[in-house]
């Protein structure tokens, strides 16, 4: 098989990439071992910055986001006998959008299926060569047998267990593991709030947010390593209760049937460069946050906003240009939102020293009342420009 662009993974650093490249006027083949109704149905990200969904609407992927998804103008930051609403849209003019990462696949997985895109899932045995010269890619197909796809480039878009970040020598990697998990709940039933809580308190963080007017999604700080298993429904709903501040106010959470549970263990990981020859990293295969800046799905649309440009102004343009400053270019935004993460991350979890607590009990009362410090936050979350 030969292809312009051999893609590995179909999440949606891959399928979207795949995309824009197709409106480019360049071909690509795309790599993946899980089954469709799989990598369709994992349950990730929640919420689309403003650039995002700017990105999506332009690539013709935002007719059911717009439909179906919850424009929000901000957050409320809550800790014991205080919540704060940030307006992210009065601060920076920029909103963000409740859809989940499951509903992008969806649009994606469509609109490649009827563009015709070649996607191969469930392969295996995927390897890289001559990523300096002429590059191809071996596998194993759905059926055993074994196949190999001839590009003029490689994109590794296989997530953070994928092959491709292996196959860039002597890469630099920089990695902080967090001392704490978060334990994630789906629940059939009606969020408590119109837009999503994030609060500190002594027992541990929790966060408030939801996928759609009938389906909540909750989150608990918990000990690395805690057994899903080992909560019941209750003690989930009373810890979540306590966190989130319900009687505060006349507030109350509304508890209801749990329908998914989860522990994301949290860690920051960057890798560089996000190149090697004719192989270009996108999304999670370069680069992890903690999902409490709310960037993993948005970081990787974002390099792959640029990676498109530059790979199609190479094959269509002939200017290397681009595809030679990508690296350096996706960089700045995966440090900027790898530091927004890890400050967000910081503020909120608990770590049971009296004088964290005291620091990031500060950190919030000057963010919730100094608007230089809720600015700061919001032009972050609500993100910035991709092409800054
Ligand atoms: P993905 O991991 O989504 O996709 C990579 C694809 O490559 C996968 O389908 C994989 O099967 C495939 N693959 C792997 N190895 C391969 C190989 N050798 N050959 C071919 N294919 C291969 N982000 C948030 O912002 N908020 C959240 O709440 C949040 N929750 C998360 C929960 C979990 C459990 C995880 C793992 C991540 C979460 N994230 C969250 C981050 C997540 O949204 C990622 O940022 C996003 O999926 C990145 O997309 P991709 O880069 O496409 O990687
Ligand atoms: C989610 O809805 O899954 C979600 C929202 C905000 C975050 C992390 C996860 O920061």
């Amino acid at each position: 098989m030969r292809t312009q662009v051999a893609i590995i993974g179909a999440g949606p650093a891959g399928l979207l990439l795949s995309h824009l490249l197709a409106q480019g006027g360049v071909d690509s083949v795309v790599l993946e071992t899980r089954s469709e109704e799989y990598v369709a149905a994992r349950i990730r990200a929640g919420i689309l910055e403003h650039s995002s969904v700017e990105l999506l609407e332009s690539a013709g992927l935002g007719a059911r986001l717009r439909a179906e998804g919850d424009e929000h103008r901000g957050i409320y930051l809550q800790w014991p006998g205080e919540r704060h609403h940030l307006d992210f849209v009065n601060l920076t003019g920029r909103s963000v959008w409740v859809y989940g990462q499951t509903e992008v696949q969806k649009d994606l997985i469509a609109a490649r299926r009827a563009a015709g895109q070649e996607i191969h899932y469930e392969v295996s045995d995927v390897e890289l060569h001559d990523l300096e010269a002429s590059p191809y890619v071996t596998y194993t197909d759905s059926n055993g047998r074994s196949a190999r796809i001839d590009a003029l480039a490689v994109a590794g878009c296989d997530g953070s267990f994928g092959v491709s970040r292996k196959a860039v020598p002597a890469a630099e990697t920089f990695e902080r593991v967090y001392p704490y998990s978060w334990f994630g709940i789906l629940a059939d039933v009606a969020p408590s709030t119109d837009e999503l809580i994030y609060a500190w308190h002594p027992d541990g963080f929790a966060l408030h947010s939801m996928r759609s007017a009938t389906v909540s999604r909750l989150y608990l700080q918990v000990p690395n390593g805690t057994d899903p298993q080992f909560w019941s429904d209750d003690q989930i709903w009373d810890a979540l209760a306590t966190r989130l501040g319900h009687g505060q106010n006349g507030w109350k959470l509304t508890p209801g049937p749990i329908t998914d549970k989860s522990v994301l263990p949290m860690r920051s990981y960057v890798q560089t460069p996000m190149r090697h020859g004719n192989l270009f990293l996108a999304g999670d295969a370069a680069h992890i946050v903690p999902p409490t800046g709310a960037k993993g799905l948005n970081l990787a649309i974002a390099d792959v906003a640029l990676l498109s440009r530059a790979l199609v102004a190479r094959f269509a343009g002939k200017d290397d240009r681009l595809a030679d400053a990508y690296s350096e270019t996706a960089q700045r935004r995966v440090w900027r939102c790898t530091h927004f993460s890890w400050w967000m991350t910081t503020m909120l979890h608990t770590s049971g020293d009296p004088f964290d607590a005291q620091l990031q009990l500060s950190q919030l009362r000057w963010v919730a009342s100094s608007e230089a410090g809720a600015t700061g936050l919001a032009e972050n979350y609500a993100g910035l420009p991709i092409f800054l």
